[in-house]
This record gives C-alpha cells, structure tokens and sequence, in this order.
C-alpha cells in the first residue's frame, strides 16, 4: 500500500485515523462539501492529527490551505513528528511576506523560505516531500510548483521516523484544511506527489438487486444510509451472516481525470457479541464481479470502517469509466 490516508471531511465527522477538535465547515471548502476549519486561541490548541498507519522515514502529504482574515500573530500550521511527540519540523506562513517557511525541529531552526506569496480567503495545494535523517531533506510544493527546497539535517533529536502529522491554528486567524492525501514510496502508484488530487465523497443514490438487508422502515435502502452527517436513527440490519445488501451511486463529476484510489467506507456497528458482528465490503465495477474486503471487525458503538482500494479488481488503475456505475455491496459475517 502506498496511499496511507486521505481525508475528505465531508461527512461531516471525524474519520477513524484522525483526530480533531476542529469543526466540519460547509461555507469554505476546495472539494465536495466540508473542509476542517481550526480556528482557537493557543498554540496547535485546536488542531486535526493523524497518526500515520505506518511510522516512516520518508513521506508525501498534500492538503488544501485556506486561511481567512485575521491576524497571523502565530502562523504555525503544519508541523510532524515521531513516535514520542518530539516535533522534528514543520511549516509555517510569514506574517510579514506571506511566504511558506519550514522549520526543523519544533520550530527551532528555520531552513527554507517559499517563493508563492499566500494570499488570504484563497486555496492552495500545499506538498511536502519529507526525508528524515542527519542527509535528509525536506521539498515543499505550493499549487504543484516547487516553493522551497531543503537539503541537510532534518532530524533534530534521537528520532528517525514520523509518526504524527498535525495541523494547527493560529492566534487570530482561521485556517481551513481539506482534500489531505498521504503516500509513502512503496509500491507501483501513489507512491510520489498527489498531485493536487481531490478527495471526493459520494453517498448512494440508489437500490442494487439484492436487498438481504432488514430496513428500519420502508423499503428503499439506500435513503437509510445516505445522511451527511452518519445517523443511525434510520438503518438497514444484518439479522443472521452472509446477507448481502447492493447499493448504487452516482458517477463522478465532469472534470474528473483519473481515479488513484476507491475507498468504501460505512458507518457500522454491532448489537452484541451476537454472531454477525463483522462486516466485508465489496465493490463491483460495471458487473465485472465482485471482489469483498477482508471481514471488517465492528465495535459496539457506530465507528467507521473503511477498505483502501488502489488498484481495481483483477489489478489495474481505476479509471473514471469504472467508477460511473460502481456498486457496494455489504455482507454480514460472523
Ligand atoms: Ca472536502
Ligand atoms: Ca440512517
């Protein structure tokens, strides 16, 4: 695997690899509905972590950046770190320039200044292509074109790899984040800048042909599962393993290009320790078959499961063709 997280925010509530005392703001955002919108009064005290699936020494993360008016008194908004918390570096805006300075260690050393000029109640595609190591380095890429280059010590203390990145706030002003993408080097795709790639949430719109699924009321299936945000208040049930329930979406957006990866994710849980009480995920492309994840262990409360997918069924990229017509199926298990 090499695409570690991507983050859409759009339904509206945090996803399971990130945390956040942010809020989920619909007025700004760079794809879909939502972006996270960290906005507080001290230092990284309003903040959206993700503590990376793998610890690594090298990575590349993009995100949306927003910011809004207001002061830039403490303009620190991105930082990463190891596996104690020590912060090995990090981005910040100059309040006077506007210009993207990254720092190594908790903003002790400042070792690169951007070019781009960051205007306010503007997004921007932010990179960073980050080597840890006494040789290491540290590129960051403002809307696909390189900023700043960093070649040198990018491991301030005993730590050698990450495992934190954090978004921050400052003082006065509001910053937005949105369509965060992560990727380490492994791998054949999504092993190198995202790109700029938009992280889009689809809901269902419509029924499949198999409805093994006990619906809460009525007989639509798809209007039970298709809030912004999650509500279980309506809801399909499993009631005995291996009941299989399709639902359908719509196709992509116009302008999309190309597909990195599908990712299906639900909203589950269950009612006891009661047999099922796992669930798998499948996909089908356009009637090619299905392919099921592994069964997805489920917690008593509602949580999220979710199934990276960077290749199709059968191998290859997806394209934007595979993706009009996708169906999920959902199947109980034990
Ligand atoms: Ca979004
Ligand atoms: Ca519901």
């Amino acid at each position: 695997m090499t695409l570690l997280h991507a983050f859409h925010f759009d339904a509206g509530v945090a996803p399971p690899d990130l945390v956040t005392n942010g809020t989920f703001d619909t007025a700004v955002k760079r794809t879909g509905s939502r972006s996270v919108k960290l906005y507080g009064v001290s230092e990284f005290g309003v903040y959206a972590y993700c503590p990376l699936a793998t610890p690594i020494s090298e990575v590349y993360i993009q995100f949306g950046f927003y910011y809004g008016p207001g002061g830039l008194s403490y303009p620190q908004f991105f930082r990463w770190a190891d596996s104690a918390g020590n912060v090995l570096g990090g981005l910040r805006l100059n309040p006077s320039t506007l210009k993207i300075e990254v720092y190594t260690g908790n903003f002790a050393t400042l070792v690169a200044t951007g070019t781009a000029v960051l205007a306010a109640n503007t997004w921007y595609v932010i990179e960073a292509h980050i080597v840890i190591g006494d040789a290491g380095s540290i590129t960051v890429r403002s809307d696909l074109t390189e900023d700043s280059v960093f070649i040198g010590d990018t491991k301030p203390g005993a730590g050698t790899e990450i495992s934190y990145v954090t978004w921050g706030c400052c003082y006065s002003a509001v910053f937005y984040f949105d369509d965060i993408v992560i990727h380490d080097t492994n791998g054949d795709v999504n092993n190198s800048w995202p790109d700029g790639a938009r992280v889009y949430y689809m809901v269902p719109t419509g029924d499949g042909a198999t409805k093994d699924w006990t619906p809460s009321t009525g007989t639509s299936h798809y209007a039970l599962v298709d809030e912004v945000p999650p509500s279980a208040t309506d809801n399909l049930q499993a009631t005995a393993n291996d009941k299989v329930d399709i639902l359908t979406f719509p196709d992509l957006p116009g302008d999309a290009q190309s597909v990195r990866a599908v990712i299906p994710q639900v909203y589950a849980f269950k009612g006891s320790s009661t047999a099922p009480t796992r669930l798998a995920l499948g996909i089908d492309i356009a009637g090619e078959g299905v392919e099921y994840s592994a069964d997805k262990d489920l917690g008593l409360a509602q949580g999220q499961v979710q199934n990276l997918l960077e290749e199709r069924p059968g191998g290859g990229a997806f394209s934007v063709a595979d993706i009009s017509g996708l169906s999920l199926y959902l199947k109980s298990a034990a």
